[in-house]
């Protein structure tokens, strides 16, 4: 069976999902969406979908679709879910899913009424060394992890491409300490606190550039610190640095996608770099076979009829940290988190 899929927003990030889809079997995307003309034909013409649309209402009474991938911005993904659900179609969302948990649970609400699948497009989880990492773990290979920390710390220029990113009072955790969180919660299971100190060093950008967490999962305890100001010698955009300490050993994620496991039975060392795919470029080729792997799950699950990993239940967890760490940083009390 060959899955239809419309796409909304052609920017910055959904070239990379249309090459995915392209490359993917089974799944087809038939028509696109952008308000903008010129976003919208120039992304037409370099994939060539013919059917295009300036209004997104438009484009689902006129298509037969299956699912809907929406790759804009937080601020319009509520409507834009909504208008999804209204009209029956199984939904992806891009992250941050919305700034507001309120709107979230909204979406979720709205896709569980109308009975349609609904997945968050949190992809860094989907990262081949971060699979490797909770290979690891699952194998038993370092027991019963007790500390995990999760660091992202870097100088890339990531507001070229994406100028809002620059713009917004709010920065680092909303934009890509969500997914850093995310990999704290798939590696060291549910969080139940969290403490966040943030701060600004770029004085050109208006939110905060560096945020540094610390969290509680049950008995065990992880720290996730992200970094935009953070000038290396050699530039690891856009790794996640991982450490796992375990009852019986430990892991070691370091920069180049290597990957030491040491345990009872001697110590290993692992190559876990992602694919350079045929359309990716480095350094973003780590985040562009995520993409591939999130949307080939989501064609697995649409055809199973299974949950999505990162569906838009899961979702409001990692969001919740987020919200949690905002709060925080700005009282300097540690946040409980219930639910
Ligand atoms: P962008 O501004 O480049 O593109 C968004 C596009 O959506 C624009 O072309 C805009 O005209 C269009 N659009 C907005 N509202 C619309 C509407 N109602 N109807 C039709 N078109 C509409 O943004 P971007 O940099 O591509 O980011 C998009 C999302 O992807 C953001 O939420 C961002 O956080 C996320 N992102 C995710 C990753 C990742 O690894 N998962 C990486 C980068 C960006
Ligand atoms: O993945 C993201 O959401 C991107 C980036 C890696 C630049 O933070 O915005």
């Amino acid at each position: 069976m060959m899955l239809k899929g419309g796409l909304i927003g052609c920017g910055f990030f959904a070239q990379n999902q249309l090459h995915a889809w392209r490359d993917l079997d089974g799944v087809e995307i038939v028509a696109i969406c952008d308000r903008d003309a010129g976003r919208l034909n120039a992304t037409g013409e370099r994939f060539g979908i013919g059917r295009r649309y300036t209004d997104a209402a438009e484009m689902l009474v006129n298509e037969a679709l299956d699912f809907v991938d929406i790759a804009t911005t937080a601020p319009t993904h509520r409507p834009l879910v909504e208008l999804a659900a209204a009209h029956g179609r199984a939904v992806i969302c891009q992250k941050p899913f919305a700034i507001e948990l309120g709107d979230a649970e909204a979406m979720v609400a709205a896709c569980a009424k109308a009975g349609v699948p609904l997945m968050v497009h949190e992809n860094f989880r989907w990262q081949t060394p971060i699979q490797a990492v909770r290979r690891v773990i699952d194998e038993g290979a370092i027991g019963r992890p007790f500390f995990g920390r999760f660091a992202f710390r870097s100088g890339f220029d990531v507001y070229s491409g994406q100028p809002y990113l620059a713009e917004g009072e709010r920065f680092i955790i909303e934009d890509l300490g969500i997914h850093i969180l995310d990999i704290a919660r798939f590696v060291m299971g549910e969080a139940s606190s969290i403490a966040c100190r943030i701060q600004r060093v770029n004085p050109k950008i208006r939110g905060e550039d560096v945020a540094t967490m610390l969290l509680g999962h049950g008995d065990a305890t992880s720290v996730v610190d992200c970094s935009y100001a953070t000038k290396l010698p050699v530039e690891p955009f856009p790794q996640t640095l991982v450490e796992v300490d375990g009852d019986r050993g430990s892991l070691r994620l370091v920069e180049g996608y290597r990957l030491t496991v040491h345990g009872p039975g001697g110590t290993r060392e692992l190559d876990v770099s992602p694919t350079l795919l045929p359309w990716a470029e480095r350094p973003w080729h780590n985040i562009q076979e995520s993409v591939q792997a999130i949307q080939r799950h989501w064609v697995e699950c649409l055809t199973r009829g299974a949950e999505p990993q990162t569906s838009g239940q899961d979702n409001l967890q990692t969001l919740r940290l987020v919200d949690a760490a905002y709060r925080s940083a700005r009282s300097g009390q540690v946040q409980h988190l219930t639910g």
